[in-house]
């Protein structure tokens, strides 16, 4: 009996609904007559839980007794999305859980909707570290990973007329998946100020001393991997006050708000996460989220590290950190001062122990991306750690000027410190001079951060602390998990689900390309997609669309450098094509559906402009009756990883039309491939080696390339500029208040016509016009159409995820997996 009711787990339909059973009517204290949805999916989240955390007990004693170097992956955001779908497929029991639900009444899609997302981030940047994380289980790597447990995650977003609203995010209300550590607890100290002291050697030390103390304490998450018992840890720090206790005395003395005030003070530091993509705002509690979370966790490994009693020297042995961008850069100067103020080693060893543990990811090229924290505020909220940065910085240049001794400039381009009012510190600078390794995330960004932000680094370290680790997808979500029925045909032909482990044995299917009965079950998949999306239009917008149309879509965050306006110029185009087309004409033409979806930063006016001229044009083109189904546009509110993995299978075509140079990689690119859309892109972060990897034939990639902008950037600002005449008349419908008021729109016109077009969008308007006449053209072909999805699908190989963790392992990390014993 103890053995049927353990967490051992279960293997059949029956024990499973034991389980689940078991859990509604204890933990939930729920009887199954009144059992909904929502106590199925809590009840069916205990039972897999339950698994996992032996699994997950095992793995870490394992790991701990092997005493092997760890991963530890510093990421501000993870956008983990839902777990109990993922988990269900991990461990292999999908199937029996669906015949259990079912016999108990409920369909097994229903139940996993329950699931409210982990939205702990903005856009791509998260969803690699959650990638990453499913990766380096699977690959039974030991590795943890670092966040912030923020109460609100990303805004919800709600389009209210056509326009952007946000609603906070609480996600917490039962949140199965979480285990709080209330015993593993440390406390971060802010503010203050540093004393030199005498100790009993008479060297003088700094102190830092006074300032308040928030606690940090500890919330775990299991990481299950694909296939493997290896369950890893995702350990998110939450703020509380360090009494915990709201204050009596004051309370007592009738100051009620006062009595909680440090309390809520310091739960403000992990209840909220910056809704801002690629974008540096520069607030002084985002720098304390960023020191709070970093001096958490590397307590939390010293501690860890301390139990082995291994000599210091044996730390980067034991520690690889990856910072994910320079939101963690602090762990860099927050190691320095433990190694040197409380274990007092001398700065050079505990330096030679900072950088060999060190790896530092960069994510963005772009300048208004690019951290940089004010020299007053670091002083006033962290003064010890500011001194250790400037110490770092003038070692740092003493070597540079040591060996470039006439280049004073250089010594200006490469300081720690920007000499502006207020000075500033440069972020990229310090985990570049802090790290062993720094990487970009696709090849051609990689050779931008090293031709352009750190080109002087390059030429002060040489070139091998530079490298290139191009990003991936987990093929387990996005392909098995969002997409079963085209994961199921695949593994027909390919003989097995191995694919999922090993993403290049995807080449097998070109022997299928052209097997007729194999293409048609293809294509009847990719149809029964575009359906299920379109019932989700349907339910959402009460926009009907024809899933017989050619689906275009383009679903990310809403940034001018993503170009989402010249997507929207482009739909108007065609709209006014089509209205100036003969019936005769229009009978040749494909049927589209323009979908977008994407948040804007709350504080982004342009990209909610960009919103709302989307959702304008929508409410004109859908209420045309001229035009009907020849185009739809729609706006899927609210888009995030559970609805990306609706939004994904269904594509067609999706859109990848960056201005070049300035997307990094972009990962969607790659999800939308795997699942047999073709995409149209400009030669842009990892469009490029999806290009080389599935063949140009295959893909519509259109617009100038990255290495003309600056020449046409300076054109436009000497008066060179000229508007593409077709994209004039799309103004110029615009302006005639075709799509409401004018006005609402001018400052983005006004921003290609009289600005500079910063983003290229006339240059590129009309090869992208071009271009999409050639989409059209072949997706007649629906023939040769789905042979190049077939083909490009088996050429997917090398964009999984799993490909980036050895490479990070190998390269970076020097790291081994564990696998668990047979
Ligand atoms: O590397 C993940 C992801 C890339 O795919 C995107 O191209 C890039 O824009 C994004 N970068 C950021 C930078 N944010 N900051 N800081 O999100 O990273």
């Amino acid at each position: 009996a103890w053995k049927k009711h353990s967490a051992q787990g279960f293997k059949t339909k029956e024990e499973f609904q034991d389980e689940t059973v078991r859990h509604i009517e204890t933990s939930l204290a729920r009887s199954l007559f009144n059992c909904d949805e929502l106590a199925a999916y809590s009840g069916a989240s205990l039972a897999f839980r339950d698994r996992l955390i032996i699994e997950w007990n095992k793995t870490q004693q394992r790991q701990t007794f092997a005493g092997q170097k760890r991963v530890y992956y510093f990421s501000l955001e993870f956008l983990m999305g839902r777990a109990l779908d993922n988990a269900m497929l991990n461990v292999g029991l999908k199937d029996v859980a669906r015949d259990g639900l079912s016999e108990l009444g409920f369909r097994i899609e229903d139940v996993i909707s329950q699931e409210h997302d982990a939205a702990l981030g903005n856009g791509g940047l998260g969803r690699l570290a959650a990638c990453f994380l499913d990766s380096m289980a699977t690959m039974n790597y030991p590795a943890w990973g670092y966040a912030l447990r923020y109460k609100y995650g990303i805004f919800k977003q709600e389009i209210v007329d056509g326009y952007q609203v946000e609603i906070p995010d609480y996600w917490l209300d039962f949140n199965p998946w979480e285990f709080p550590r209330h015993d593993i607890t440390v406390d971060i100290q802010f503010y203050g100020s540093v004393n030199k002291h005498q100790n009993e050697d008479g060297k003088t030390l700094s102190v830092w001393e006074g300032g308040e103390i928030v606690q940090a304490v500890a919330y775990d998450a299991p990481i299950p991997g694909y296939e493997t018992s290896t369950t890893n840890n995702l350990r998110l720090w939450s703020s509380k006050a360090s009494s915990g206790e709201f204050d009596f005395q004051k309370f007592n003395a009738g100051e009620y708000e006062g009595s909680v005030a440090d309390q809520q003070r310091a739960e403000t530091i992990s209840a909220v996460l910056y809704p801002n993509d690629n974008l540096d705002r520069g607030k002084e509690l985002r720098l304390k989220q960023q020191y709070f979370w970093c001096a958490a966790s590397l307590f939390d490994i010293v501690r860890r590290f301390k139990k082995t009693k291994k000599p210091w020297s044996a730390f980067p042995d034991q520690v690889a950190i990856q910072l994910n961008d320079t939101h963690p850069t602090l762990a860099i100067v927050e190691l320095q001062r433990i190694l040197i103020d409380l274990e007092g080693l001398e700065w050079d060893d505990a330096w030679h122990i900072v950088v060999n543990t060190f790896g530092y990811t960069n994510h963005t090229v772009m300048p208004e991306a690019l951290e940089k924290w004010s020299v007053p505020l670091l002083q006033h909220l962290l003064p010890r750690h500011l001194l250790i940065i400037y110490d770092i910085n003038m070692k740092f240049l003493q070597m540079v000027e040591k060996q470039f001794p006439k280049d004073r400039d250089l010594l200006g381009r490469v300081s720690i410190i920007e000499e502006s009012q207020p000075k500033m510190v440069r972020m990229a600078f310090l985990a570049t001079i802090g790290s062993h390794k720094v990487n970009g995330v696709a090849e051609l960004h990689s050779d931008l951060v090293k031709t352009t932000i750190l080109k002087d680094f390059v030429k002060i370290y040489g070139p091998d602390k530079f490298t290139n680790v191009t990003n991936g997808i987990t093929p387990r979500r996005w392909l098995h998990q969002a997409n079963p029925r085209l994961s199921e045909l695949i593994a027909s032909k390919v003989g097995s689900y191995e694919f999922l482990k090993d993403l290049t044995l995807l080449n097998k299917l070109e022997h299928y390309v052209d097997d007729k009965d194999f293409k048609k079950e293809w294509q009847d998949i990719k149809y029964a997609n575009k359906v299920r999306l379109a019932q989700h239009i349907m339910n959402t917008t009460g926009v009907k669309v024809n899933p017989k149309a050619l689906f275009d879509i383009q679903v990310k965050r809403i940034h001018e450098y993503k170009r989402q306006q010249l997507n929207i110029l482009g739909v108007i185009h065609r709209y006014l094509t089509i209205k100036a087309m003969s019936a005769e004409e229009r009978k040749k033409l494909a049927p589209r559906v323009s979908i977008f979806g994407g948040k804007a930063a709350p504080g982004y006016w342009m990209a909610k402009t960009i919103i709302h001229l989307v959702c304008s044009v929508g409410e004109v083109v859908n209420n045309d009756k001229d035009v009907g189904d020849l185009l739809k546009v729609i706006y899927i509110e609210d888009y995030n990883v559970s609805k990306a993995e609706i939004i994904t299978p269904a594509s067609d075509i999706s859109e990848h039309i960056s201005t070049a140079g300035t997307e990094a990689s972009g990962t969607s690119n790659m999800k939308f491939v795997l699942n047999g859309g073709l995409i149209i892109g400009t030669c842009d972060g990892a469009n490029i080696e999806i290009t080389r990897e599935i063949g140009e034939n295959n893909i519509f990639l259109f617009g100038n390339l990255a290495e003309d902008v600056e020449d046409l950037r300076h054109a436009h600002t000497y008066g060179k500029f000229q508007l593409d005449e077709d994209l004039k008349k799309v103004f110029d419908a615009i302006k005639g208040g075709l799509f409401g008021d004018a006005g609402h729109f001018s400052a983005l016109c006004n921003s290609i016509v009289d600005h500079g077009d910063y983003y290229l969008v006339s240059d590129d308007f009309n090869s992208y016009v071009k271009t999409h006449a050639l989409v059209d053209e072949a997706y007649k072909d629906q023939d040769e159409w789905v042979s190049k999805c077939i083909t490009s699908v088996s050429r997917m190989g090398f964009f999984s995820s799993d490909r980036c963790i050895q490479e990070y392992a190998d390269m970076i990390w020097n790291v081994e997996p564990l696998p668990p014993k047979p």
